[in-house]
Parts: C-alpha cells; structure tokens; sequence
C-alpha cells in the first residue's frame, strides 16, 4: 500500500501535466517566450534580464516548497484518513529533530533569497557615467520630462510638458547610458516603465536617481505607478526609443521652439488644465 501512493501519485502528475504540455505546444513562440518569462514583458533595458531571472527562480523556489507542502498535506490527508477501525494515528509532540527542521528550513530559505535579492538589487542599481540626464518631474496629473544640459543642443535643456489630457512622450536613444533624477513638487508619485522591469518612487522634496540603457527601438508604456490621488489614472506616458541619431534630431526640433526651452520643474500647470474640473487640482 505504502509503495503504490507514490506510483499513483506519479501518473496523476503526468495526467495533470497534459493540458499544460497541450496549451504550450499550441502556442505560437512569442507566447512561449510570454510563459517563460512569466508573463513579464520583453527585456528594453540593460536591468531587465537580471530581473526576468530573479523573477523566474522565486517562482521555482516557491514552486519547490509548495510541491513538499502540497505533498505532505495529500500524504497525510490520504494515508490517516478516517478508517473503519477508527484507530487514531500516533500522535507525535516534542519531536526536537523535526522542531529543528520545520524552525531552520525556512530560515535557510530566509537567507538564500535574501542573498540573491542583495546580489540582484546591486546590479539593478548598479550607474555608470551617463551619456545623458533626464530630470522627470511626477506632478499632479502628468509628467514632464527635462532633457538636461545636453551635448547635441549645445549644453541647452529642453522639457516636454505633459497634461492629463494630452500624455507626453519621453524619447530615449537606444544603447545609451540614461540617468533619471525623479522630482515631485506636490506628492508620491512612481515612474514606472514596465519594460524596463524597474520602477522608482518620485518624492517631493528629495530627488531619487537610477541608471539604465534602454536595449531595444520600440514604443513602450510608461505609468504612475502609486496611488496618488483622484486623477492618478491620469498619469500616463509613452515611451519611445529610438537610434541615437534621430534622439539628437528629435532635441534639436525642440530647441528650435521656445517653449520646449529650459528647465520645467511643474507645479500648476499640469493640474490647471482643461478636462480636470476642479482648479488647482483635486487633493
Ligand atoms: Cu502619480
């Protein structure tokens, strides 16, 4: 009896296994690719791979303690279940050697992720020298996105401002080194890029930075990513990177227009535009 459980539990695994094989094998690749990488979005940024991974493992070693936990539920369920003699099992308490392994098992578990978490987050956060900077602002409702002192325009800055009503686009160069110094001049708000597999709390009076090089031409989404208030859906961007050539010509456009000139550090403009009824904005 002892050794048929195992068997059996064997072939309801595999029974059990036959319409996720099925589902795979209809899929097409790029679905594949979805399934692999956990349903994380393809990699734009030279932190992503890091991330994808990381995330990948903790779904193994989550999967690794809920199959023993699931194993030992069903083992016990299945093998003390309620029998004709109404015997009850043997009742085991002050057992030290299995205090000591349910105490330290997870401590290990603890300290393993822990491990990887530190090694991961010190190459997520890792900023090299940045061949440009980008002041984002994160105002009540939209962003703004200063592309600050830099070579192509001579040194200038020039800023896109967004509104709730018309999102702005932030445009990067591909393969170069980005640096984001995140402002709010009214609340939390988080830059968010999911493509780029990090994202970043923007807090009023301190500024954060992070580093990356976006990897791949493409539009992506970027959003606010921390409740902020009533128009926090609001907080949309887009993103678009493109050839280092067309970013230098896409901020030369800009700084042959006066208004994209300068430093734009928000405050009221955003939150005092049409489609938001309130004036100064709702708190
Ligand atoms: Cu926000």
């Amino acid at each position: 009896m002892g050794l048929q459980l195992p068997k059996r539990a064997r072939r309801l695994t595999g029974v059990a296994l036959i319409p996720v094989l099925l589902l795979l094998a209809s899929c097409s690749q790029a679905q594949q690719d979805e399934w692999k990488r956990g349903a994380m979005p393809e990699a734009a940024s030279d932190r992503s791979n890091v991330m994808i991974e990381f995330w990948q493992w903790t779904w193994v070693a989550a999967l690794v303690v809920g199959v023993l936990v699931w194993g030992l539920i069903f083992y016990s369920v299945i093998k003390f279940r309620r029998r004709s003699d109404d015997e009850v099992p043997l009742q085991t308490r002050y057992n030290l050697p299995m205090e000591i392994l349910y105490t330290v098992a997870p401590v290990i578990v603890v300290l393993v992720l822990f491990d990887y978490v530190v090694k991961v987050q010190d190459e997520v956060k890792a900023a090299p020298e940045p061949d440009h900077i980008i002041k984002v602002v994160g105002q009540k409702w939209s962003w703004s996105f200063n592309y600050y002192k830099d070579d192509a325009i001579g040194g200038q800055t020039v800023n896109v401002v967004g509104t709730p009503a018309d999102p702005p686009t932030l445009v990067l160069p591909v393969d170069e080194v980005v640096r984001f110094d995140l402002d709010s001049p009214d609340v939390i708000h988080s830059f968010w890029v999911a493509g780029f597999h990090y994202k970043e709390d923007v807090i009023p009076g301190k500024t954060n930075t992070f580093t990356l090089t976006p990897t791949r031409k493409g539009d992506y989404r970027g959003k606010c990513a921390e409740l902020c208030g009533v128009y926090h859906s609001r907080m949309l961007f887009n993103v678009k990177i493109v050839s280092a050539d067309e970013y230098d010509a896409y901020l030369k456009t800009l700084s042959q227009n006066p208004d994209h000139v300068g430093l734009f550090e928000g405050a009221d403009y955003a939150r005092t535009q049409a489609g938001l009824e309130t004036q100064g904005g709702a708190e």
